[in-house]
């Protein structure tokens, strides 16, 4: 640090002698004036164009070279596709317009550079050219506008209709909690302002609704391939943003409101897994930490490929690691693993709450009374995780 103080107050006293004599120079009378350019300055500025060119066209290639391979595979949602073809049409124009444009502009700066005598030829104005390089822009800045605007109108297009799993994302500093509709497939309403922790009601359930008692809460996401997906995003602090690369999804999870998303995702995690992008990636990943187990640092368990949610928005210290992992599998895997999962009912409700459901479940459907004893058991196996669940909450606070 102090070396680096030092560097730089040496470079500073360099900069103000240089600035120094430069003033001493422009006080003195002299004959001829060193400012202003020569030929062969130009000339020398010229050639420096084309080698500026040559940088940025070289350094395009080697980022093409080095990090293509860094790109997500391919979509696994079933609007992922047509988001991919918008950005790459995109990508391509620009592309194609930049390298044309930059070589353009770089061989006229140095063709008309200063020469004495030298006038380049030009036009005061030429109503043709104008029109062509005014309409070419448009036409094609409005075609890709208008594409756009139907591609996000057609992924935003949050409804009910082909029966949609519900699924609401529940975002706090700094994890994710993800809760299901349960069996109505309706989620219990929820406000902040009843979260408890001491009966880990962790999401603020209201006990009296009755949607909310076959809610099911959790920390992994399952999704069953080929069904499509309504999210409700809810924030308990601060600004988070929900991001789920591989399904080309993100969207704000903001303190106050219920923000919404809704993809199909079409690949199951066992299938992206043997997808040839991702077997090179985890091939890539754990060669270097084959590399960090030899050395005896931690982090060197050879990693499998999963899809994750993500944190997009820098919400807090820990914001880097906010990420809950997310499984697509089968219709049939899915409603096994939902069904060893425990509803609030089992593991939050007061005994109170409880009694009351059950009256109004009995007067409906006689059948329910006789599973209240294994809900009692349940309620005991259960409670113990959800209780720590809350009390690492405590302790990331
Ligand atoms: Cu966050």
């Amino acid at each position: 640090m102090t070396a680096l103080l030092t560097l730089t107050v040496l470079v500073l006293v360099a900069i103000a002698i240089w600035q120094m004599t430069k003033i001493f120079e422009l006080s003195q009378l002299k004959t001829e004036n060193t400012e202003v350019a020569t030929d062969s300055d130009n000339k020398y500025n010229g050639y420096l164009l084309f080698a500026f060119l040559i940088f940025i066209y070289g350094i395009t290639i080697f980022s093409f070279a080095k990090y293509t391979k860094m790109l997500l595979p391919e979509a696994s949602s079933a609007h992922g596709g047509e988001y991919d073809q918008l950005m790459w049409v995109s990508f391509a124009i620009i592309f194609f317009v930049q390298t044309i444009t930059q070589a353009l502009l770089h061989y006229f700066g140095y063709k008309y550079r200063g020469e004495k005598g030298k006038k380049a030829l030009f036009y005061a104005d030429n109503d043709r050219l104008e029109f062509i390089w005014t309409i070419i822009p448009v036409i094609v800045l409005a075609g890709l506008i208008l594409w756009g605007l139907y591609t996000w109108t057609n992924i935003m297009d949050v409804n009910d209709e082909d029966d949609p799993l519900i699924v609401e994302l529940y975002a706090q500093q700094f994890n994710w909690t993800a809760r299901y509709g349960g069996e109505d497939n309706v989620l219990g309403d929820a406000s902040v302002r009843l979260i408890d922790i001491n009966k880990a009601n962790v999401l603020g359930l209201d006990e009296s609704d009755l949607n909310a008692a076959d809610d099911v809460i959790v920390k992994e996401l399952h999704l069953p391939v080929g069904r499509k997906v309504n999210f409700m995003m809810r924030s308990q602090d601060v600004l988070h943003s929900a991001y789920m690369p591989h399904f080309r999804a993100q969207m704000n999870c903001v303190p106050g409101m219920i923000t919404q998303f809704s993809f199909t995702p079409t690949i199951t995690t066992e299938e992206i897994r043997l997808n040839p992008d991702v077997v090179d990636k985890v091939k890539r990943t754990n060669a270097i930490r084959a590399k960090r187990a030899a050395e005896g640092k931690p982090d060197s368990d050879p990693w499998e490929f999963d899809y994750v949610l993500l944190c997009n928005k820098i919400c807090g210290k820990s914001h880097y690691n906010m990420q809950m992992k997310i499984i697509v599998e089968t219709e049939e895997e899915y409603n096994k693993w939902m069904a060893e999962q425990a509803t609030f009912k089992q593991t939050v409700m007061s005994d109170d709450t409880k009694q009351a459901f059950n009256t109004v479940d009995a007067a409906s459907d006689s059948s329910e009374v006789e599973t209240t004893p294994e809900d009692a058991i349940d309620e005991e196996s259960t409670e113990g995780t959800m209780k720590d669940e809350s009390a690492d909450d405590d302790s990331e606070e």
